[in-house]
């Protein structure tokens, strides 16, 4: 199947004291109204089942595990998701803090397919901010902190051609910036794209330099219609937005095409689903002329970029 519906799921704000249960039963009822509307595959944000908590210097190791899933995500708190997935034939995406059993913390995103089942597993390669909190600051970026690197790298998956016939990419949201990650993912022949994010609405950098909403959401915007271009891929980039524990996030989830134009675009700065029908032979052209790779890429100029 090339041709299928695609949901990106905006989240409003995710309380620090929202119970999980809460949070699962909201994502529930969101996957429910977009198999309703007979998409295929329904994108949820990065760390969509809690607030978002980098923003917080935690000293407490309990407390800052709290936020993880422990163990097996498929028979815990988020289980009625792969069964909501699994009775109404949709895929999802979904971006979470993960613990593994060797005691590690991820940035970590999945794919699961129309039958609730995990195929792919991705974990944040590009962790922004600091790992020591910074004085005269309202809120701290520590996702240096409290996550270790990713260590799966781009590894696309190549999904069931019966559910969506696709080659998938999944960035959580600060990689989305970054083109190497795109182009890794491009080299494979992704044509999808699917990235979750929570990006403060207003910054003021540590050495001066401020940066409003518009320009927050022009540089989101851009990152992801300019690699969606250049690799040719359709993507989707949903935030997690709104007064969250009193940080604005910036909302703009959006579906890009494989020429960078933006499809749809959500209207609000809450909860909110959209959707665009998309059929991933779109990608062919730019594939086979501008940016076939095989052609036209000059790899052997290219060491620097992989130079420490
Ligand atoms: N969550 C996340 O990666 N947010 C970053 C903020 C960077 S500001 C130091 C982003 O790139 O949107």
């Amino acid at each position: 199947v090339r041709k299928f519906k695609i949901a990106g799921v905006q989240l409003g704000p995710i309380s620090k004291n929202t119970p999980k249960e809460k949070t699962v039963e909201k994502l529930c009822r969101l996957l429910e109204h977009a198999a309703d509307h007979q998409a295929s595959l329904a994108v949820f944000p990065e760390l969509a089942l809690s607030s978002f908590f980098p923003r917080w210097y935690i000293e407490s190791q309990e407390e800052i595990d709290s936020y993880f899933e422990i163990g097996d995500i498929t028979a815990g708190v988020v289980k009625p998701l792969f069964e909501v997935s699994k009775a109404r034939g949709i895929g999802f995406s979904l971006g979470y803090a993960e613990l593994t059993d060797d005691g590690k913390h991820y940035n970590t995103g999945i794919l699961v397919n129309n039958k609730g089942k995990i195929v792919q597993k991705y974990r944040k390669s590009h962790l922004p901010g600091f790992s020591e909190p910074a004085d005269g600051i309202a809120f701290q970026q520590l996702e240096k902190r409290y996550f270790d690197q990713g260590d799966i790298g781009f590894k696309a998956v190549k999904t069931d051609p019966e559910w969506i016939d696709a080659t998938v990419g999944i960035l959580i949201c600060n990689d989305r910036r970054w083109p190497e990650a795109w182009r890794c993912y491009g080299l494979q022949g992704m044509d999808l794209c699917l990235n979750g994010y929570n990006t403060a609405s207003n910054g003021t950098s540590l050495f001066g330099g401020e940066e409003n909403k518009a320009l927050r959401l022009y540089h989101s915007d851009l990152s992801t219609k300019a690699n969606a271009y250049f690799n040719s891929t359709f993507a989707v980039s949903v935030a997690k937005c709104g007064l969250e524990d009193g940080q604005e996030l910036m909302a703009g989830s959006l579906i890009v095409d494989p020429n960078g134009r933006v499809i749809v675009q959500a209207k609000t700065e809450g909860d909110e689903v959209i959707f665009s029908d998309i059929d991933l032979d779109e990608t062919i052209n730019g594939k086979t002329k501008m940016f076939d790779f095989s052609r036209h890429r000059r790899p052997e100029l290219y060491s620097r970029i992989v130079e420490q």
